[in-house]
């Protein structure tokens, strides 16, 4: 059956990341946030859905996006990047905004957790639909994908 309207994701993403592609590329690869964003919407758009990216340095400032896409987005793809290991706030918005969402990192953090052993804990796993990690930017697109069928199954029930 054809969807009432377009489904809407929103994409976050935390610190440090719009540093994507300019610094430490041995670790999170070449490609740029913008790069990646550009090919989220155009998955998005392929898919019939809007796509609508953000970044922000600060905590506050995620929290707030993600209490305002409550009406305005159906479902939340967010890379935490440092606050994924220390974030009850994020933890709390995510869990207050009833959206379904997906967690994505561009590095396998498990295997990154044996040198820095903080990093296999994600304070935001569980209050995710499903995590997804290692695949570079490709994470995103799963993430994308991932949101796109919790929503179809949400609307075939
Ligand atoms: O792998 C990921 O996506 C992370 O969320 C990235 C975070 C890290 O703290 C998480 O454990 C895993 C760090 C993001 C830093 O982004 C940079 C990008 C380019 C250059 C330097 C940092």
């Amino acid at each position: 059956m054809a969807r009432a309207r377009k489904p809407r994701i929103l994409i976050l993403h935390g610190p440090n990341l719009n540093l994507l592609g300019e610094r430490e590329p041995a670790i999170y690869g070449r490609t740029t946030l913008a790069e990646i964003d550009r090919e989220l919407r155009a998955r998005g758009a392929r898919a019939g859905a809007e796509v609508k990216c953000f970044q922000s340095n600060l905590e506050g400032e995620l929290v707030t996006r993600i209490q305002k896409a409550r009406g305005q987005f159906d479902a939340i793809v967010i890379n935490p990047a440092a606050y994924t290991h220390t974030s009850l706030a994020i933890r709390d918005a995510l869990s207050a905004v009833e959206l379904p969402a997906v967690e994505v990192h561009l590095s396998n953090v498990h295997q990154r957790a044996a040198e820095n052993p903080v990093r296999a804990h994600s304070l935001i796993a569980p209050v995710c639909a499903g995590s997804i990690c290692g695949f570079g930017p490709q994470s995103y697109y799963l993430g994308l994908e991932a949101a796109l069928r919790l929503l179809d199954k949400e609307e075939s029930a």
